[in-house]
């Protein structure tokens, strides 16, 4: 098995030039289609905007890629063969040749590999809610205990048990970082009603952070969480409404399992109208460059 690593990116990482990774799993099951695809591209020009190159991460043919081409990447966001994969999942999907979209912890995984450590996305996956019953709390946590990267997010989303997925970062040792603010931020919202113990004022010191880290071998990944600006966040009343239709919908439907996420995001896209999808495209885009700015301070 080999990793495919795209040219511009494995010249980026020989040189010493920023890369900043993106998961593919937003695009085949968290965006829209037609939208996803121009919204990937979008994610990528922001990170180049930032100074740095993208690689999107995904499994295609079985292949796991590291830095998609125009092809691979309508792959991901089209084709309805594409599964989404987390850790567990890769070697059954190398083996069998199948089209795959990373998670957050796939795409960890894979960027750690690939010597990538700074990363960019809209939210994290955390602890459902229902979560003493079902046990359902995603492998993005467990995995970036372990994985040392810097995932760049909007916090998670309030589909989940947010109080229940900070005591979760907590043990598992993953700081969160507060980019210029005190609050978890609630991707939709910029504040998700919990405090944080940490704040950073610019890329330098989240770099400086990391430095440290390294030095005392603290192992796990950070979480930089970059609140969506206040004069875009979805209309709290309307945040509120769909988020207690939607959960009221996946319990009538049956839906559990790792197909809980793809199910509220969509029906907060198709109950907002697409407001949501604005707001999910304007987080994500100052997420990449917010990361782009990180890849360039590790590097100074
Ligand atoms: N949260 C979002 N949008 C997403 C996801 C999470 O706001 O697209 C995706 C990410 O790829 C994340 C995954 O890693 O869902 C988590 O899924 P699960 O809860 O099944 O682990
Ligand atoms: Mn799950």
């Amino acid at each position: 098995m080999r990793l495919k690593i795209h040219p511009e990116v494995a010249d980026a990482l020989d040189s010493g030039r920023p890369v900043v990774a993106l998961e593919s799993t937003i695009i085949s099951h968290g965006l829209p289609r037609p939208d996803n695809l121009r919204v990937a591209r979008e994610i990528e020009h922001s990170v180049r905007e930032g100074g740095a190159v993208p690689a999107t991460i995904a499994v295609v043919g079985g292949v796991p890629r590291i830095g998609l081409d125009d092809e691979a990447l309508r792959t991901i966001a089209m084709d309805d063969a594409v599964v989404k994969v987390s850790v567990r999942d890769l070697g059954t999907l190398v083996a069998k040749e199948g089209h795959g979209a990373t998670t957050v912890a796939a795409t960890s995984h894979l960027a750690a590999l690939a010597g990538i450590t700074v990363f960019a996305t809209g939210g994290l996956g955390g602890v459902h809610r229902g979560a003493r019953e079902t046990w359902d709390e995603s492998a993005d946590l467990t995995t970036l205990s372990t994985t040392p990267v810097t995932v760049v997010c909007a916090g998670v989303k309030s589909i989940l048990d947010v109080a229940a997925t900070l005591e979760r970062l907590e043990t598992l040792n993953i700081p969160v970082l507060g980019y210029r603010t005190d609050r978890f931020p609630g991707f939709y919202l910029a504040d998700s009603g919990f405090a944080l113990d940490w704040r950073v004022e610019s890329p330098e010191e989240i770099a400086a952070v990391l430095h440290a880290r390294t030095t005392l071998q603290c192992g796990a990944g950070v979480l930089v969480v970059n609140p969506v600006q206040q004069a875009d966040e979805l209309d709290r009343a309307l945040h509120d409404s769909v988020l207690e239709s939607g959960l009221a919908a996946a319990d009538a439907a049956g839906v559990h399992g790792k197909d809980v996420t793809p199910f509220l995001l969509d029906h907060f896209h198709t109950a907002t109208h697409g407001r949501s999808l604005e707001v999910n495209v304007a987080l994500v885009r100052s997420n990449a460059a917010l990361a782009a700015a990180i890849a360039t301070a590790l590097l100074a």
